[in-house]
């Protein structure tokens, strides 16, 4: 069996890898040639724990390849992204094109897989009807599906095989063909549903999350002005059997917690306010850490600070809606501060500015700021930290970093003592 992966992300890539594991010949396509020249040599353009050898070795015995446009294949998955417009509403033109690159190839009998997240209905109001422009019965002649992604990124290659997949076919044969795909590596459950609910469920799980986010972020706000320690209320509130507080930030970032919400609201404006409120609060963070940096530092004159992190989460390189990065730009844009960014995961064709060693980073400094909690720095070296900084001060908005003896460590909710 052949499978025809299009787009070579942080999902199509893993999820070709996967396929070729398992036996598969598999063909990944990408509109990037540099995507494609790499994975040919056996190399990979993202960081994923696991990846880099996995692709290896299933490059060398012959079953991953990459190409610049797809091929005949029994099943075709698209993992193109879904972008947001700027007025918020969901950019599918990836899809969309991804779709009209297979019909030339596509022959009766194939499965149609679209994982990458979109609004409720695109399977049946875009999707299909492009194939049925194309002169095939969406219905009847092809098996087409949603099935949503719904791994974390740093645990992708687990998650992939181990959590259960939702199958969402356009008709109940197109569940069954589409969920036969899955099962042939997939151990955890393959459930079958309708392509609508598939939708629906993906963006409704990564809503849940973002609503809670920002249910402990507004706790943070609260807690600060009341002077109560949010990290010990959530401690004991989740105590609680029933009770599962989230953990505050520096905001919400990525591809996903930070655009999924948006895909709802776009279809039901007066229905989501709860989801539009909690993506405002958890839109407010960076501001509302940069006023505590400037509380923090309000009595120096031009303060070094060392931003520590910049992706939107800890031990990946992924900057994308990433809250730290918003944080890092609009400190280093403003003159009252003297910023050294520090990130171990992050390489300077990124990002927009200069990127500094640890060490120079740290020289210096009058405050560190934490924004991303990877490993690195949950094994920081007090003695060197107070050592080389001009003041032992960190803000650690993450609440990461282990208590140091030699250092004055303020957490994002345990801001009262200020
Ligand atoms: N975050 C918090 N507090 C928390 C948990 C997360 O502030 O208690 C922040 C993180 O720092 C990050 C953001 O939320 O900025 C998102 O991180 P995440 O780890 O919750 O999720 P993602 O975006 O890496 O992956 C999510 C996952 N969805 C769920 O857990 C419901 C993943 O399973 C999905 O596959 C992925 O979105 C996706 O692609 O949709």
């Amino acid at each position: 069996k052949k499978i025809c992966v299009v787009g070579l992300g942080y999902i199509g890539l893993p999820t070709s890898a996967i396929f070729a594991k398992a036996g598969y010949e598999v063909v990944g396509v990408d509109v990037n040639p540099k995507v494609i020249e790499l994975l040919n040599k056996g190399e990979i353009h993202i960081e994923e724990v696991g990846l880099p050898e996995l692709v290896k070795e299933v490059v060398a015995n012959g079953k991953l390849r990459g190409a610049v446009s797809p091929e005949k294949a029994d099943a075709f998955i698209i993992a193109v992204p879904t972008p947001i417009h700027d007025d918020y509403t969901a950019n599918v033109d990836y899809v969309v094109n991804a779709t009209k690159a297979i019909l030339p190839y596509l022959e009766k009998g194939n499965v149609v897989i679209v994982e990458s997240t979109i609004p409720p209905r695109t399977m049946d109001d875009v999707v299909a009807p492009i194939i049925r422009e194309h002169g095939m019965d969406p219905y009847q002649d092809v098996y087409l599906a949603h099935c949503p992604e719904r791994v974390l990124p740093g645990r992708i290659l687990i998650e992939l095989i181990e959590n259960t997949r939702i199958v969402g076919g356009v008709t109940p044969e197109a569940s069954k063909q589409a969920g036969d795909v899955y099962r042939a590596v997939v151990t955890g459950d393959v459930i079958e549903t309708e392509a609508v609910t598939a939708e629906m469920s993906k963006l409704m799980e990564n809503t849940f999350r973002d609503v809670n986010i920002a249910l402990a972020n507004e706790l943070v706000k609260i807690s600060s002005k009341l002077g109560v320690n949010a990290h010990n209320v959530i401690e004991l509130a989740n105590k609680h059997p029933r009770v599962n507080i989230h953990q505050p930030g520096p905001g919400v970032g990525g591809h996903c917690l930070a655009v999924d919400p948006y895909f709802i609201i776009e279809k039901a404006v007066d229905e989501s306010p709860l989801i539009q409120t909690s993506r405002k609060i958890n839109n407010s963070m960076p501001d509302f850490v940069i006023s505590q940096v400037d509380r923090l530092t309000c009595e120096l004159g031009n303060p070094k600070v060392a931003v520590f992190g910049l992706t939107y989460k800890g031990n990946i390189d992924d900057v994308r809606e990433s809250p730290a990065l918003d944080i890092a730009k609009e400190l280093v844009g403003n003159s009252r501060y003297n910023v050294s960014v520090y990130d171990p995961h992050v390489r300077d064709e990124q990002v927009s500015f200069k990127l500094d060693t640890f060490e120079d980073a740290i020289d210096g400094a009058h405050l560190v700021l934490v924004l991303a909690d990877h490993n690195e720095f949950k094994q920081l070296d007090g003695e060197l930290l107070a050592k080389k900084m001009k003041t032992p001060v960190m803000f650690d908005t993450k609440n990461c970093v282990p208590e140091l003896s030699e250092l004055l460590i303020y957490r994002i909710g345990d801001l009262t003592n200020l």
